[in-house]
């Protein structure tokens, strides 16, 4: 435990000093460090939550006082996500309830003196508004017109909306700016999917094979967890990253790769397990298709072959291989999460997926468990129209391999086109701060422009909203019910939330906006409920439970029906072409795509140039916590770490600020802190991302740190399936902002 404690401090902070560090926070962090038993003798109750500060989604509790007041959020002991403790970012999360700049009123844009303003409106206003508006663009258009981009819980009620109004348009940014390339090769390779939580069953590992994953900054709460259980277990971790980070200092080897050089190494490590025999045998006899093309693909890539393109040591990667195949089958080569790299992500996870098969990890103790979940029915409901069209037609041919929508894709087939069949008119952005969150910001503001309507749900005024023709103000997780959460995990298990609080100001969950904007379109079939407290509990006695036994538990477990890893010897179907683990995938082939993995070279920062690589700070999500008087507290700006030699070379003095330039001109809106460190390569920067906001409502987090989001101009496509590869890029130093850019 010790061990655990100090692990995540390395990552940033003890789990004590979130509070400990400010007196003058909120009255309620006085309580943060209290346990859950000391919580209940007090005269406070408690509310089953699952937290919405990012997508772990650990199910806690939320205890308030005898007068009401939300005091703190721990975790809930019978979650497996949590494991009874929340992160840092978690513990904060009252922080998103007790913001006074929260968006508090719906907002409807109108032009006043040639100015564009919002003006206050009332619920009845702004949804009449907003189903008059979608009902005529409909009209015009096609309800198919509309589409749904949407992070988070409560994008499943706009989602069965916007399905019933006729359009499946529906994407997450999750996807082609997060895990996609990793789910698509995984499907290709194994017939399925990583999944969130990651099947990785890192607790019983022996060895953890870290490619650009930080976990330890990426505070994904029960990896984080049960990695620094398995360290204290004796597990070695190989980190490969071009920065020293906390997983690297915990690691046994660290290799410093040059940028963007990955899928060389992987294919040098598949060489020399294969070339030395280290691979398992049975396993890949009994399980696996197309070994001897994969044999004779990589033969040249050795080692020595790919110290010219990595800059690492033949000998590293011998013994780094020497050291997985070791410890086979109790060893994963994690397939990371924020994998839009380069542009040949699913070619890189593909990589690793084989390399998993070839040390028969899949389906092992140590490696990835089979993972379980609930299935929930939904309400009934009348079956939803079929579309006329949807996002797919705006690309004939293209991306079939894509399980799911392509945010930036809807993005791009909302500006016209004549090679594109499928526009866009309208959005509903429930969650997500395209901004920010999309690469190549002017595309995105392009095609706002080309819409008849944009409407976003948000808790905050963050930059997409300050784009809206109508903002509703959805209350925050501690104020609502919510969908029922039951992701796969070792044991399926299902977990509740309920609000904890009344919401704020004049906020109102998604549920019910949904219901409400449904009832106006002349849908409300779809949403026959009386209530959300009737539609829950009708769910949860579907699957053997019930809103009171829910309300008291928070989390419930069942029993696995299928065992937890493969059997010795087992039969197995996967659920690909050959029913075999594809070593050589017959999709890609299919699909005209290198059926096997090749190597190909990324372009190389300009002179003067230094590759711009972001990541996560284990105190921040995204663009969204930026503002969290709880965490501004602990970081309140991001700076850009420089190594020594280029800091040198530019006169650069630690804290001094710069703005960032890149190659295509673009210029930070904001200045960024130095720091001077041998933590990262000469060749790159790196910068946490999510800073840098310029939403003046934003009292904390305006004009604080600078945006990588604005600086990521270049996108290198995926084009299997469409992911934004992003991290392309290049940025050099400059002493001033950029011209007509006024200092704030
Ligand atoms: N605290 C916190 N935790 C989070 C989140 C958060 O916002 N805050 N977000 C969550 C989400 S949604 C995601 S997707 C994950 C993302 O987290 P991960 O998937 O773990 O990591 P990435 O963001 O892809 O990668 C960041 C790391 O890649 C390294 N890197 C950069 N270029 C290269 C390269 O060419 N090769 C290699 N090998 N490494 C490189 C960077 O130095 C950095 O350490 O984090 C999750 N966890
Ligand atoms: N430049 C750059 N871009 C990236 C990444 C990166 O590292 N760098 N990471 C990528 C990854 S891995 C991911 S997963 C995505 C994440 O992308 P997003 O999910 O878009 O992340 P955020 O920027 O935090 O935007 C979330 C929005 O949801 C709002 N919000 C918070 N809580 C609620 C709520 O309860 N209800 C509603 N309606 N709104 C709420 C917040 O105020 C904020 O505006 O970004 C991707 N894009
Ligand atoms: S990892 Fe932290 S922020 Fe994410 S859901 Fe869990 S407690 Fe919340
Ligand atoms: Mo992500």
């Amino acid at each position: 435990m010790a061990n655990r404690r100090e692990f995540i401090k390395i990552a940033g902070l003890g789990l004590g000093g979130l509070v400990m560090s400010n007196p003058a926070i909120n009255a309620f962090t006085n309580t943060f460090l209290q346990d859950e038993s000391s919580l209940l003798t007090g005269g406070m109750t408690r509310t089953p939550t699952y937290c919405e500060v990012c997508f772990w989604k650990c199910a806690g509790w939320v205890s308030q006082d005898k007068e009401g007041k939300i005091k703190q959020i721990t975790g809930n002991q019978e979650d497996q996500h949590s494991n009874g403790r929340f992160c840092p970012r978690g513990t904060a999360g009252a922080g998103m309830y007790y913001d006074e700049d929260r968006l508090k009123t719906p907002l409807i844009r109108t032009e006043e003196r040639g100015k564009q303003v919002f003006r206050e409106a009332s619920w009845d206003e702004a949804l009449d508004y907003v189903a008059d508006k979608m009902k005529s663009i409909g009209e015009k258009y096609g309800n198919e017109c509309t589409a749904l981009l949407t992070h988070g819980s409560g994008g499943k009620y706009f989602g069965n909306l916007i399905r019933a109004f006729g359009s499946d348009s529906i994407a997450a940014p999750s996807y082609a700016q997060c895990r996609g390339p990793r789910e698509v090769a995984f499907h290709m390779t194994f017939g399925e999917g990583v999944q969130s939580p990651e099947r990785t069953d890192i607790r019983d590992t022996r060895c953890l094979v870290l490619i650009g994953s930080h976990l330890g900054e990426n505070m994904h709460n029960g990896q984080v967890q049960e990695m620094s259980d398995a360290i204290d277990k004796g597990a070695s971790v190989i980190t490969v990253d071009p920065r020293y980070s906390t997983a690297a200092s915990k690691s046994k080897y660290w290799l410093p790769i040059k940028p963007s050089t990955d899928l060389a190494l992987l294919l040098a490590w598949i060489n020399v397990i294969i070339s030395e025999g280290w691979y398992d045998r049975d396993y890949v006899e009994k399980y696996t298709y197309g070994f001897d093309y994969l044999k004779e693909h990589v033969k040249n890539m050795t080692p020595e072959w790919a110290y010219g393109i990595t800059t690492l040591k033949p000998e590293i990667i011998r013994e780094s291989a020497r050291e997985m195949a070791d410890s086979a089958p109790s060893v994963i080569v994690h397939p990371g999460r924020h994998v839009t790299w380069y542009g040949d992500d699913t070619q890189r996870e593909r990589a690793i997926a084989i390399l998993n098969a070839l040390l028969g990890s899949w389906g092992r103790r140590g490696g990835f468990y089979v993972p379980e979940s609930v299935d929930i029915p939904s309400w009934p409901h009348p079956p939803y129209p079929e579309p006329k069209k949807n996002w797919k037609d705006a690309y004939p041919g293209k991306y079939n391999l894509a399980y799911e929508t392509i945010a930036s894709g809807i993005c791009d087939a909302t500006i016209p086109s004549l090679s594109k069949a499928c526009n866009f008119k309208t959005w509903i952005v429930n969650g997500t701060n395209l901004l920010k969150t999309l690469p190549d910001q002017q595309k995105t503001i392009d095609a706002i422009n080309e819409l008849e309507l944009l409407v976003v749900v948000d808790t905050m005024p963050m930059e997409i909203t300050g784009y809206a023709d109508v903002v509703l103000p959805e209350c925050t997780y501690l104020e609502r019910y919510d969908t029922i959460r039951n992701s796969p995990h070792r044991e399926p298990a299902i977990a509740v939330r309920m609000p904890a609080a009344k919401p704020k100001y004049d906020s109102k969950p998604a549920y019910w906006m949904a219901k409400e904007l449904a009832k106006r379109l002349g849908l409300e079939e779809y949403f026959s409920w009386n209530n959300i407290e009737e539609m829950l509990d009708w769910q949860l006695k579907q699957v053997g439970s019930s809103l009171e036994e829910m309300k008291s538990k928070g989390v419930k477990t069942f029993k696995r029906s299928y065992p937890l890893y493969f059997l010795e010897g087992e039969d197995f179907e996967f659920y690909t072409n050959t029913g075999k683990i594809e070593l050589y995938s017959t999709a890609m082939a299919q699909e005209g795509f290198d059926p096997l993995p090749v190597y190909t070279a990324h372009e190389e920062p300009p002179r003067g140039y230094y590759r711009l690589i972001y990541g996560r700070a284990p105190s921040h999500t995204f663009s969204r916590t930026s503002n969290n008087i709880n965490l501004t507290d602990i970081m309140e700006e991001n700076s850009v770490w420089v190594n020594p030699r280029v800091a040198k070379l530019w006169g650069l003095k630690n804290r001094q600020e710069v703005y960032l330039e890149n190659q295509d001109g673009i210029v930070s809106k904001f200045p960024i802190k130095v720091r001077i460190t041998e933590r990262i390569r000469w060749d790159s920067v790196f910068m946490v991302h999510g800073f840098g906001h310029d939403n003046k409502k934003l009292s904390r987090a305006y004009g604080k740190g600078a945006s990588d989001a604005e600086l990521i101009t270049k996108v290198h496509t995926d084009p299997v399936m469409g992911g934004t590869g992003m991290r392309g890029n290049f940025v050099k130093f400059r002493f001033e902002p950029a011209k007509n850019e006024k200092v704030s």
